[in-house]
């Protein structure tokens, strides 16, 4: 089913985003308003099945930008010291508002995000953090269409990756409706089916794998039921 609805209505996610820079210009970070704009608008048509999944209940407004010109923040790894020092400088609001801060952390690292689950015992950590040429209009083809953003969003309300668990029916992502996966997708390898015992293709254009951006463009129904449950309890969206 590529154009269900699930349940109804909407709710909007005011969005902070926090451009980490290394100095002026594209170059060092220094990305321009049309990036962020973009960027929202990528994750509003992700996220309401304008790209072929389905309509979930997430809508996204840019609530503010804030901009910062920090080398040591602007390489930041995931648990570093330097992410922990920049988010407790940066973060806006409440469970409730999207952080996304654009950085530059090397190592082919595209981006990640905290599950909602963790906002609790750890409320400055909670956001996403992407590579800032990951954007729509950034150098890092092919994940420079803006997915990044909707793969680690996903994350932030609850999705896990289509291929946790590998080929477990039963666990797995704990979504019904994504067939099990034995590990990632790389590229756009149509066809896969690396759990032959287990019905179903792999879902290589789900936003939760990690296809190619050109190939990816959908959730699923019960992912956008996980994600409306996980956001509900956790965020109170
Ligand atoms: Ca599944
Ligand atoms: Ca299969
Ligand atoms: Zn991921």
């Amino acid at each position: 089913m590529m154009d269900e609805t699930y349940g109804a209505g909407t709710v909007t996610v005011q969005v902070w985003v926090h451009v980490i820079n290394r100095g002026s210009g594209i170059s060092n970070g220094d990305i321009p308003q049309s990036w962020i704009d973009n960027q929202i608008a990528v994750l509003n048509n992700s996220f309401s099945g304008a790209t072929g999944g389905v309509n979930t209940i997430f809508r996204f407004q840019l609530a503010g930008v804030t901009r910062t010109t920090n080398s040591t923040w602007y390489t930041m790894a995931d648990g570093s010291s330097a992410e922990a020092q920049a988010k407790a400088a940066l973060r806006r609001g409440d469970a409730t508002t999207l952080n996304l801060y654009c950085a530059a952390p090397g190592g082919g690292i595209l981006g990640w995000a905290t599950f909602p689950w963790w906002y609790a015992g750890n409320p400055t950590d909670d956001g996403v953090v992407i590579l800032n040429s990951s954007m729509p209009g950034g150098s890092a083809s092919p994940y420079n269409l803006g997915d990044t953003a909707t793969h680690e969003v996903g994350h932030w309300l609850g999705l896990y990756h289509t291929f946790q668990g590998g080929c477990n029916a039963t666990a797995g992502d704990y979504v019904s409706d994504t067939p099990a996966e034995r590990s990632p997708a790389s590229g756009c390898p149509t066809g896969r089916d690396s759990c032959r015992n287990l019905s179903g293709l792999d879902p290589i254009t789900n936003f939760m794998d990690y296809s190619t951006d050109s190939c990816m463009f959908r959730f699923s129904a019960g992912q956008a039921a996980r994600m409306d449950a996980a956001s509900l309890q956790y965020r109170g969206l």
